[in-house]
């Protein structure tokens, strides 16, 4: 039986990030806990690229842009949709999801949806980084493991089994950097 799992070690990943500057006391949060993690996880900070747009809508076409250069291994999406008065909700929310799917299978890089979609900006807050965790962690953990995921598959890394016993897991570990 072949097995493949996705680990959090892709020390050499170069990452995009891609951020919209609306609702932006939320989507800095987001961004934080994003960088956290990638140096929580060793990624260097010379292979980390971050764009930011006006709002979530903007962010599949600049997801694709970054994608197309072919120098990024992942991006993560970030963004806050929150429902309140507007009726633009539905909309973003809806375009931003399939925008983002849509880029990740055309250019077969993942694409990461760290958007919140919240009904009010208590909620967001909370995936932000308080009560709930921060979102843009999560996303940056999950960019990795497809990251290394996406590597075994194509033969790129070795499969768990090979890796058991290596440095680098062991390092992470030592510095206390595995979850
Ligand atoms: N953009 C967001 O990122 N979050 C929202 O909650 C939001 N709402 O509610 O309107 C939002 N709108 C802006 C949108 O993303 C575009 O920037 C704008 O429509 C211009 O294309």
């Amino acid at each position: 039986m072949k097995e493949y799992k996705g680990r959090l070690i892709a020390p050499k990943a170069r990452i995009g990030i891609v951020v919209a500057r609306f609702n932006e006391l939320v989507t800095k949060s987001l961004l934080s806990g994003a960088l956290e993690a990638l140096e929580r996880f060793g990624i260097p900070q010379n292979n980390v690229t971050i764009a930011w747009v006006p709002g979530s809508f903007e962010i599949p076409l600049v997801a694709k842009q970054l994608a197309q250069t072919g120098e990024l291994d992942a991006i993560i999406c970030l963004g806050a949709v929150i429902r309140g008065a507007t009726a633009h909700f539905d909309y973003v929310a809806g375009q931003v999801a399939s925008g983002i799917t849509n880029v990740s299978l055309e250019t077969q890089i993942p694409v990461i949806f760290g958007i919140l979609t919240t009904d009010s900006i208590e909620q967001a807050i909370e995936r932000a980084g308080t009560k709930a965790g921060n979102k843009g962690f999560d996303a940056a953990q999950t960019a990795l493991e497809m990251v290394d995921l996406l590597q075994q598959i194509k033969g790129e890394s070795p499969t768990p089994h090979a890796y058991a016993t290596s440095t680098t897991t062991q390092e992470l570990s030592l510095k206390g950097k595995c979850y």
